[in-house]
């Protein structure tokens, strides 16, 4: 250990930490742009957490600590170097708050009212607009990649406001590993960029890490919040919103209140606040999902063990495409290949299709639990409301960016009829929704969810964290091979926020049909990059044979998306996920084919799991 001085308070750090991590050690606040505490590096790029040490100003971010150091944060040669930078950062900014999607919502809005810049400018006499822009903006407008790009449906660019920290490309190309952002240009011009032509054209996976990470309103989803609140307005068609897994557990945070706190009775009075008509929860359709998804997979494993399939769940009768079980556009109910895959992360499922192909036989064939909604919304809930899809507004309100994108797909759409699910907004954006219309959700009564979608058991809500749907699939897959339930419904292995995790568990001896004391292998990985291992040490053949796999995009899983309120909480995802884990713990109904409402839908509407219809409304095929 090191032990230091900072504004005259001692502390001790392990030897090689930085000034900053000092600092935040002591509660002592240095502000930073280019260095995030849920990224691995410190760039020290942005020269903004300039302090006094050892004599000089250094950067508190990438300068390690040494003994009997004695560093100043708050001396006036530090105020004016922080000015300095941030009038510089000013001078290059537009001058467009009003109107911009992050508007109160901006780190660098709060560090230039913080540290009084417009005074400083004026004083120094400095320019305030745009003044000293010409050599950032002859140089980015020359690129050919440009400075605005919205042609993704998930994510817009708007390189203008950018503050060249690079927080952006580190989550892209360090976390994510997908190197779809990347610096351009040299020295003082260093600027992120798209490294292909746009971003439809780049294998972005529409995942948003880049937007959550950014300070400012440079890269942001693609809002839809504006065009729910027309429709809320308007008061043309019956309005319904249902509400993702993980947008509970944050949302209070967009609003002030601390990281973790549960607020899901608030949050659905909220929504009826804001003029929905009916609020159902996604939850209830991870129910339904696992009920698709635990049978898929049994029947997949039969097929690979040489078992019977029981007819009753579609099986031959109803094959259309022999091998090709979730390949192309026919829907085949044959059962695929193992390993079987998650298919409800649709930043996953973009990985696949733009990166992978010869891995779509093995995603699952469900739908995610979001698009299942909406396809039950649309004909079920519609049918009982006596209206026809048209006649409903469906709003999802995500932690996800890419539930954007995933909205649009083709594949998701039957022949005639519109999306299911109208607008995504992300945890973010229903947050300003609330604000915009004076909705105090954290002084508000709480509310239940309405039915018949609204009934939801503790396996639903853990699909929020990374290992989840896995935890929440075993409950009940379990369960329906062996006829027993799962000793510990908790599976520790797989819990936590290990980019790669793994589990082994045994069917009883008492199992029938032939499962009988067979291994269930199953893997789970948390995030993009680390999926990519996972498929490296897969294809290495230095992983075990697994069964089933489980892969969100986003680090943490859902409670990580890109579209969940920024933080600088290094333990932000811990809080939330302890979070979700408490609403399971405290749920009466923890196994998803427990869910009555889920049992009554099936009875009557769908039929059997797998079934015709089920494969016709819950099902979907996947793009090569
Ligand atoms: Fe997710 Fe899912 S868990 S993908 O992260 O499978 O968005 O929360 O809604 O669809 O249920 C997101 C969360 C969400 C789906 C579910
Ligand atoms: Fe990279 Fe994800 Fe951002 Fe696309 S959305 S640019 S993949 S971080």
């Amino acid at each position: 250990m090191v032990s230091l001085s900072i504004n005259g308070r001692q502390v001790e750090v392990p030897e090689g930490s930085s000034i900053l991590t000092a600092a935040t050690q002591l509660g002592i606040h240095i502000p930073t742009l280019c260095t995030h505490p849920r990224l691995p590096t410190t760039p020290g790029t942005c020269r903004l957490c300039l302090v006094e040490a050892g004599g000089g100003l250094k950067p508190a971010c990438a300068t390690p600590v040494w003994k009997g150091l004695e560093v100043t944060t708050d001396s006036e040669r530090v105020k004016e170097s922080i000015r300095g930078v941030l009038a510089l950062l000013k001078a290059n900014h537009p001058a467009d708050c009003m109107t911009c999607d992050v508007n109160g919502r901006c780190e660098f809005q709060d560090l230039t009212l913080r540290y009084n810049v417009d005074s400083y400018m004026s004083k120094k006499s400095l320019p305030k607009l745009r003044q000293f822009s010409h050599e950032w903006d002859s140089e980015v407008q020359s690129d050919e990649h440009g400075l605005h790009d919205s042609s993704s449906a998930a994510i817009t660019i708007d390189f203008e406001k950018c503050l060249k920290c690079g927080r952006c490309v580190t989550a892209c190309d360090v976390v994510q590993e997908m190197n779809v952002l990347g610096m351009a240009g040299r020295s003082r011009e260093r600027h992120p960029s798209v490294l292909t032509e746009a971003m439809d054209m780049s294998k972005c996976i529409s995942c948003g890490q880049c937007a959550v990470m950014c300070p400012v309103g440079a890269i942001s989803e693609r809002a839809e919040w504006r065009e729910v609140q027309d429709e809320l307005d308007a008061k043309r068609k019956v309005m319904v919103c249902v509400t993702a897994p993980a947008v509970r557990v944050a949302i209070g945070e967009e609003l002030g209140l601390a990281a973790g706190t549960v607020t899901t009775g608030q949050m659905v009075e909220a929504q009826r606040r804001l003029g929905f008509d009916f609020i159902f929860d996604v939850n209830f359709a991870a129910d339904l999902t696992i009920m698709e998804e635990g049978t898929e997979l049994l029947r997949r494993l039969r097929k690979a063990w040489g078992l019977e399939l029981p007819a009753a769940s579609g099986g031959a009768a109803h094959s259309a495409g022999g091998e090709a079980a979730s390949h192309g556009h026919e829907h085949s109910h044959e059962p695929g290949p193992l390993p079987m895959f998650t298919s409800c992360c649709p930043g996953w499922v973009t990985t696949v299709e733009k990166s992978y192909p010869e891995l779509i036989p093995h995603l699952s064939t469900c739908k995610s639990p979001a698009q299942m909604m909406g396809a039950v919304v649309k004909r079920y809930f519609a049918a009982k409301l006596g209206k026809s899809p048209e006649d409903i507004c469906l709003v999802s309100v995500a932690p996800c960016t890419a539930k954007k994108y995933e909205a649009e797909r083709g594949e998701l759409r039957r022949e005639g009829e519109g999306q299911d699910i109208d607008y995504v907004i992300t945890t973010r954006e229903f947050g300003r929704l609330l604000r915009e219309r004076h909705v105090p959700l954290a002084s508000l009564p709480e509310s239940p969810f309405d039915n018949p979608l609204g009934e939801s058991s503790g396996a639903g809500v853990i699909f929020g964290n990374t290992g989840g749907v896995m935890e929440a699939a075993l409950r009940t897959a379990y369960e329906l091979a062996s006829g027993q339930p799962l000793p510990k419904l908790r599976v520790e292995a797989i819990r936590g926020l290990a980019g790669i995790k793994e589990a082994s568990l045994a069917l009883p001896d008492t199992a029938p049909h032939g499962l009988a004391g067979r291994q269930l292998r199953v893997a789970v990985a948390s995030g993009i990059g680390q999926a990519r291992h996972l498929l490296q040490r897969m294809h290495d053949g230095l992983a075990p044979r697994y069964d089933f796999v489980e892969v969100m995009a986003c680090p943490g899983g859902c409670i990580g998306g890109g579209g969940q309120p920024k933080s600088d909480d290094p333990l932000v995802l811990l809080k939330r996920m302890g979070a979700v884990y408490t609403i399971d713990e405290r749920s009466a109904i923890r196994k998803s084919h427990e869910n009555p409402s889920i049992q009554k839908l099936y009875k009557e509407f769908l039929g059997e799991p797998n079934g015709p219809l089920a494969h016709e409304l819950l099902h979907t095929t996947f793009a090569d």
